[in-house]
């Protein structure tokens, strides 16, 4: 697969938070850093997003009292797993991975800022309803086809690669560039989801070369 001038490699959620000895570690999360630093320079637009919560946010266990971690409670907007707390605004665990090579970033989406709604994609909140503003940002720069790669596969990948196709844009994920918290076969259920709407799973070496 050749990429050209109107694709967009989209970095999701590189954070110290979802590496090993983070606050929501994703096993093997920083196993993915140098398979992405290699891809980067292939691709003319880069955007990363930073999951980004304000102390206290409504998807972390410890502002629902009884309720467990990885537990799941109705919000107003529908069902909603429940984190530790994780990727807390200006903390360190917040923090890009400090060998992801960000500097050709164009754009950082951070999300999950509003309080009482959660955000796993960058391009809308749990809500399904509340843009983040990425689908015009990427029209405006005419990209045609979106290429995901970052943490967690089965959660902000997986919902960022469905936006993209429903968006419109012609979306891949370059599996071997993401790893899975997998929950109760969560991991399984995202591949199959996404290859069933016709989201091409591919691996960084057919881009590579
Ligand atoms: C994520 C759970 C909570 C992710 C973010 O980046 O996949 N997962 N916040
Ligand atoms: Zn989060």
């Amino acid at each position: 697969m050749k990429i050209s001038g109107s694709d967009l490699l989209l970095i999701i959620d590189v954070q110290n938070d979802f590496c090993p000895g983070g606050a929501l570690a994703v096993d093997d999360g920083d196993s993915i850093v140098a398979i992405i630093n290699r891809l980067i320079p292939h691709f003319a637009n880069i955007a990363l997003t930073q999951d980004w919560h304000p102390p206290g946010h409504g998807s972390f266990a410890s502002s629902h009292p009884g309720h467990d971690a990885f537990s799941t409670i109705q919000m107003p907007y529908g069902e909603q797993t429940l984190w530790p707390d994780h990727c807390i605004q200006g903390s360190e665990g917040a923090q890009f991975h400090q060998d992801l090579d960000t500097a050709a970033a164009a754009m950082v989406i951070r999300k999950g800022m509003n309080p009482s709604i959660d955000s796993y994609s960058a391009f809308y909140e749990n809500d399904r309803k509340t843009s983040t503003g990425l689908s015009g940002y990427l029209r405006e720069r005419n990209i045609k086809r979106v290429f995901c790669a970052g943490l967690a596969l089965d959660y902000c990948v997986y919902y960022s690669a469905l936006d993209a196709h429903n968006e419109k844009f012609e979306t891949c994920v370059i599996t071997d560039a993401c790893r899975a918290i997998d929950m109760d076969g969560s991991a399984a259920a995202a591949t199959t989801g996404m290859s069933d709407l016709g989201i091409k799973l591919v691996e960084a070496g057919t881009l590579l070369t």
